[in-house]
């Protein structure tokens, strides 16, 4: 574990919305080395905001400016990235839209304007490249929830919960979730694949919700009766998971922090890495549940959390929900909510298998990062995204600064569902509009660390 400094940190110079003058921060984040305890005797060394992993939840209020003091204690450059948040590219933490490192060992304050409102998130976007140490492969990850006017609903328990994995490894083969994104047609699946062999992957066989693994810490108690709202955040850097809580069915009310058109009630939820889904759930069925992941391994593994109506006794059950493929369109409605796009740009995503013991490279329209003046945006247009993955991974893929309006996977329309990281289904398409309306430089990117470190990310800029 490296050594955090002691005493004050020094002030850095001043930027438009970045500096260090005047009053006390109204938060402070100090990254730092920290231990989390996932169970008795397993014990995780990383690096954290403000002596925990995740971080606190912090809780802002809609367009009520805020300055934050991000203090870093370690001994390499961070980034604080505010993720679903509109603020411009020199407050967005994102070193390829200028927005300026917190160096080792001194601090920085940032000066933004929370919003929308809903479930947003903060995390390091520093690049990791080979060092599993580094960037959002630790602990540097928390909720901000955006509180805006609307009236949140009638509650007994508000819960933040992250799910997460540890200690990851460099393998030749991937376990995931992604036959989950669909059953359909492959609409992307080329007609000659590159057969190469694969090259190395980042997993992990170690799981938590939040810092705790499966059977470790508190349950979550409640009483029967009682309506708790849940926001879901996969916090993880390397793959997209499945949820459910046994016994017990969720209304998904929205996703990405963003209220969806049409609430549906499921058995499971589906998350990208990078997404978030806000759920209630009516505790109607007294007993003592396991909510996790769909995976048995990774229940093992820690991937969960208990939940105990009060008065109960016996062991944590678990029961398979059904195998439903995740559809985004069902949360959507049928009709169009804004204007038609005035251009479409098409993505189409690759990947080139590096072979045993490398690292597999990633291309957008046929190269990696980065790209020359192909993605130009006008300010007040607005745009179509066609996103097509000829790859066998299904990708969360994530747009700063702007948000997304899903109008289509794999040929299925929707509208008015609005997102700031979408799922593309593996070799399928899924179609997105939003209006230029954030000027500056925008970091467009596959949210598993190692895909944007090697290619998969590309840069909008504004005419
Ligand atoms: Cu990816």
């Amino acid at each position: 574990m490296g050594h955090a400094a002691a005493g004050p940190l020094p002030l850095l110079a001043q930027a438009a919305g970045v500096g260090t003058a005047g009053p006390p921060a109204d938060y402070t984040l100090r990254i730092a080395p920290v231990t989390v305890e996932l169970d008795r005797g397993h014990i995780v060394s990383t690096v954290g905001y403000n002596g925990t992993a995740p971080g606190p939840v912090l809780r802002m209020k809609e367009g009520k400016p805020v300055t934050v003091e991000v203090v870093n204690a370690t001994d390499t450059p961070e980034l604080v990235h505010w993720h679903g948040m509109l603020i411009p590219p020199e407050v967005d933490g994102t070193e390829e839209e200028g927005s300026p490192f917190v160096p080792a060992h001194s601090r920085r304050r940032f000066q933004l304007t929370p919003g929308p409102a809903g479930s947003r998130w903060y995390h390091s976007h520093a690049m990791a490249m080979d060092d599993l140490h580094k960037g959002a492969y630790t602990g540097q990850f928390g909720f901000v929830y955006v509180e805006g006017a609307s009236n949140p609903g009638q509650y007994d328990q508000e819960l933040f919960l992250a799910v997460r994995d540890w200690e990851p490894f460099f393998t030749g083969s991937m376990d995931d979730d992604d036959d989950y994104t669909h059953d359909g047609p492959l609409l992307e699946k080329p007609a000659t694949m590159n057969t190469a062999p694969n090259g190395l992957e980042v997993g992990s066989m170690t799981y938590s919700i939040n810092d705790k693994a499966l059977g470790s810490g508190d349950p979550i108690r409640i009483r029967e009766g009682q309506r708790l709202l849940v926001h879901f955040l996969n916090a993880s850097a390397l793959e997209n998971r499945r949820i459910a809580l046994a016994g017990h069915k969720m209304k998904v009310i929205a996703m990405d922090g963003n209220p969806v058109p049409t609430p549906q009630l499921v058995d499971s939820i589906f998350l990208g890495a990078g997404e978030r889904v806000d759920v209630e759930i009516d505790m109607n069925n007294p007993g003592i549940w396991v909510l996790g992941s769909t995976e048995k391994m990774l229940r093992d593994s820690g991937l969960g959390a208990v939940v105990e109506y009060a008065g109960q006794h016996q062991q944590p059950k678990w029961v398979d929900p059904p195998r439903i493929p995740w559809d985004y369109t069902i949360f959507g409605t049928a009709n169009a909510t804004s204007s038609e796009p005035q251009q479409t740009i098409e993505l189409t995503f690759e990947k080139i298998p590096s072979g045993e013991g490398k690292f597999n490279m990633w291309l957008v329209n046929g190269k990696p990062y980065p790209h020359q003046n192909e993605l130009t945006l006008q300010k007040g247009v607005r745009y179509r995204l066609v996103m097509r993955n000829r790859t066998d991974d299904a990708h969360p893929m994530h747009m700063h600064r702007h948000l997304w309006e899903v109008r289509s996977v794999n040929d299925k329309k929707t509208a008015g569902l609005i997102k700031d990281t979408v799922v593309v289904p593996y070799f399928g398409r899924a179609v997105v509009d939003f209006t230029a309306d954030q000027p500056g430089l925008t970091l467009f990117h596959c949210h598993i660390q190692q895909h944007m470190d090697y290619g998969f990310k590309a840069l909008f800029k504004y005419a």
